[in-house]
């Protein structure tokens, strides 16, 4: 969670065809632009150097640049999102992580999602999901393992999109999960701070380090990070929720 560099994708008017499990309200692109400008300034008031890329029109839901790719400390992996709409994203964003690694492999026979992949101290976890399959799970532990990187797997919730949708590491041995992940086997070595109910959604949050981004409207869950001594950044999601995005999925950090 301590991370020097970001790369962002400014949403495209075209989120308004984003992909979305259910049918909430279109997303307002002006008001998208300019939540996702707080977004970026939240990374920068972290410490962090914001890269960001041009929107991509031909691909809705390329703001959600976790999808496509994972940066690891020593390499980067393009990944291949599990969504048709979403495929090509990939080597649209291959250039931008080019400028910063030298090591770039490539998954090309099965499906990740970076939405499912969360990193902790040890070990690379992987969520199998609508989006990421075993083989692509099989594809990622292959080619990391040359690298010395070890990645487990373990199941996303049913009817939850990515793995991280509902989970999220707070520091080397805190997790901060939804009650459907709070008791899985993964994280049995960690101290898990359970979402308040009612706030699942809040479960996306990330840690960067010296705070926790959180997204605005989930008051219960700040304060509960807040009691636990973590300092908490909120910042408005609103439109990136009505297509099933939150904190994580905006920024590969790295
Ligand atoms: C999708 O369905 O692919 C997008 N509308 C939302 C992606 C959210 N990404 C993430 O959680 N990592």
């Amino acid at each position: 969670y301590q991370f020097t560099n970001a790369i962002c994708r400014v949403p495209a008017h075209s989120i308004i065809d984003g992909l979305r499990a259910e049918d909430t309200g279109t997303p307002s692109p002006d008001q998208f632009r300019s939540d996702h400008g707080l977004y970026i300034a939240a990374l920068e008031k972290a410490g962090i150097e914001v890269e960001v890329l041009p929107a991509l029109e031909e691909f809705p839901d390329s703001v959600f640049v976790e999808d496509p790719a994972l940066c690891l400390p020593d390499l980067a992996v393009v990944l291949r999102p599990g969504a048709e709409s979403r495929e090509g994203e990939a080597q649209a964003i291959r250039p931008a992580l080019e400028t910063y690694y030298d090591t770039i492999l490539t998954i090309e026979d099965g499906f990740v999602d970076g939405g499912d992949i969360l990193m902790t101290d040890d070990s690379i976890l992987v969520g199998l999901s609508a989006r990421t399959n075993q083989a692509g799970f099989e594809e990622l532990k292959g080619k990391l393992a040359t690298h010395g990187h070890k990645v487990e797997k373990v199941d996303t919730p049913e009817g939850v999109l990515h793995f991280k949708t509902d989970c999220s590491l707070l520091d080397s041995s805190t997790i901060l999960a939804t009650y459907r992940l709070k008791d899985a086997a993964c994280f049995s070595g960690f101290k898990v701070l359970e979402v308040p109910r009612g706030e699942e959604t809040a479960a996306n949050s990330i840690r960067v380090n010296d705070r926790v981004i959180v997204s605005q409207g989930f008051p219960k869950t700040a304060q509960m990070l807040e009691d636990a001594g973590y300092r908490v950044e909120i910042v408005p999601t609103q439109q990136a929720a009505l297509v099933d995005g939150g904190p994580s999925c905006m920024s590969l950090r790295f």
